[in-house]
């Protein structure tokens, strides 16, 4: 019988690169994402290429009745989740402490830090019975340091890690594997959101290096998902060969 694997944020970069090689892999795939019509293409693509079950859910994590209702409402063949790849998530502006807006502080906090909490809660519920699983954490390298104007967003990321480490702790009678992924710089929608769409200020990030893309890191979180039962990797960074962590980048 075929896995499945429960993605947020698979509406573009790392989470949509996952769906494709979950599903290239016969998983069968629960995408999520608060923007449908992109969840709807994927679901179509994925179903017409690799002949796998798609179920598609359009919420938005920050709203935890939707969260609770869309994960607890699940009926068979989608009830038993494998893999969890917690991946939603954004940055909102890039602003010394003391002018950062307040709005993209709460948004950052609700989405990076409350809504993964709540779509991690919500889907080890629903391992613990069967007592297996694996939860793949997105954090990143600002999981790891603090950068000038990351304030807000290094905060959320750091809260990740901690999260992560405590789920890998309180699950352990489950069974349940927890991983956490920290990508450094990888070109994806993640700078455009970040700048507010300003593709200029985006396009700068990776000037002289070539980032990640998020099909690399959906590499290395499938990989993670390929090791045998008592093993698991618990904390991997990943940064493109240019990028040693947030201080240090050689740029040609
Ligand atoms: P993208 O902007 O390309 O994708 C982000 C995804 O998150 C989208 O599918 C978006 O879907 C979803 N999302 C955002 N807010 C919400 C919400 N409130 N509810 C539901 N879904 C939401 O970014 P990446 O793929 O690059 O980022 C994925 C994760 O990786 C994030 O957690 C990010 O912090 C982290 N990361 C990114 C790095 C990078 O350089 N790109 C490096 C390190 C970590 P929709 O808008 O449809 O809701
Ligand atoms: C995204 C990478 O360096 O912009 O998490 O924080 S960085």
């Amino acid at each position: 019988m075929n896995k499945t694997v429960f993605i947020t944020g698979a509406t573009a970069g790392f989470g949509e690169a996952c769906a494709r090689k979950f599903a290239a892999n016969s998983y069968n795939v629960i995408i999520t994402g608060r923007r449908r019509d992109r969840l709807e293409q994927l679901a179509a693509e994925l179903t017409r290429t690799f002949s796998v079950a798609v179920l598609p859910l359009a919420f938005d994590v920050r709203n935890r009745e939707q969260v609770l209702k869309m994960i607890g409402s699940l009926e068979e063949p989608w009830k038993q989740i494998d893999v969890l790849v917690n991946n939603a998530g954004l940055a909102v502006g890039k602003d010394r402490f003391d002018q950062a807006s307040l709005d993209d502080w709460d948004t950052m906090v609700d989405t990076n830090l409350k809504g993964f909490a709540y779509v991690a809660q919500a889907v080890a519920k629903r391992m613990i019975p069967h007592k297996r699983g694996h939860i793949i954490n997105l954090g990143s390298v600002a999981a790891k340091q603090v950068y000038a104007q990351g304030n807000m967003y290094c905060a959320t990321k750091h809260a990740v890690e901690a999260l992560s480490q405590a789920m890998r702790i309180d699950l352990l009678p489950y069974h349940i594997k927890v991983t956490a992924i920290h990508p450094g710089a990888a070109d994806t929608e993640f700078s455009t959101v970040r700048f507010k769409g300003d593709r200029i200020a985006a396009e700068k990030v990776y000037d002289g290096l070539i980032p990640l893309v998020a099909a690399d890191v959906a590499e290395t979180i499938f990989y993670c998902t390929t090791l045998p039962e008592h093993v698991c990797i618990n904390d991997l960074v990943i940064t493109c060969t240019q990028q040693a962590d947030c201080f240090y980048d050689h740029r040609e």
